[in-house]
């Protein structure tokens, strides 16, 4: 047996999932990560590179990937795409200015053929504050109607209640593993061997 079917044997295993958190930047990305990992969200700083983060959810291990999203570090997206399960693409609910911007990436991001398969969960951020747009608007305005080339869904949240973190994480999880575990049509996403990944660049 070739060392490659071992390790995909281990993965099939452990159930691994590969997760690309992604979004504007000051979306909430961070906070719903540090928030699902019982870390502290009092003091976030904006992501200048990238986060990786482990979650468990049920029997299933989340290799979360949270990549900055200020403008200069979008062209770098591309290079953590291979193998992703699900990308899932965070809205800061109350920037209705960027609310376009927002759906211009979100639409490039979705014609990338490394991400055909990857399932997609819109998470409607800051819900918490008052005057953010309602997860109609948001459809609306990201044109999620539109999309048949990926399984979606939006889920409101708020990453400091809380509330609807589980709800969305829980389906993530749901479908990939619907796609990858049972079905048993392809084998669990191989981590990338190496990545390159963007340049620290100071704010
Ligand atoms: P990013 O990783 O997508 O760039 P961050 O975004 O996680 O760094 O969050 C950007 C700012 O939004 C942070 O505030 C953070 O506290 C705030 N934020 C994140 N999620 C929510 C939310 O659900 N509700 C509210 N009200 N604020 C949120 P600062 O002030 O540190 O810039
Ligand atoms: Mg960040």
């Amino acid at each position: 047996m070739g060392l490659l079917t071992i390790i995909r044997k281990n993965k099939a295993k452990a159930r691994e999932m590969r997760v690309l958190f992604l979004g504007l930047d000051n979306a909430g990305k961070t906070t719903i990560l540090k928030r699902m990992s019982g870390g502290d969200i009092s003091s976030i700083s904006p992501t200048l590179g990238f986060n990786i983060q482990t979650l468990m959810r049920g029997e299933y291990t989340l290799n979360i990937w949270d990549v900055g999203g200020q403008r200069t570090l979008r062209p770098y997206w591309r290079n953590y795409f291979e193998s992703t399960d699900a990308v899932v693409w965070v809205v800061d609910s109350s920037d209705a200015l960027r609310m376009g911007d927002g759906a211009e990436e979100l639409r490039a991001l979705l014609s990338e053929e490394r991400l055909a398969g990857a399932t997609l969960l819109v998470f409607a951020n800051k819900q918490d504050l008052a005057g953010s747009l309602s997860v109609d608007q948001i459809r609306d305005a990201l044109g999620l109607e539109q999309i048949e080339s990926h399984k979606w869904r939006i889920v409101p949240c708020s990453a400091i209640s809380g509330e609807g973190l589980d709800e969305g994480m829980d389906w993530v999880v749901g479908e990939v593993a619907g796609r990858l575990y049972w079905s048993g049509r392809r084998a669990p996403a191989e981590a990338p061997e190496s990545v390159s990944h963007p340049p620290v660049v100071s704010a």
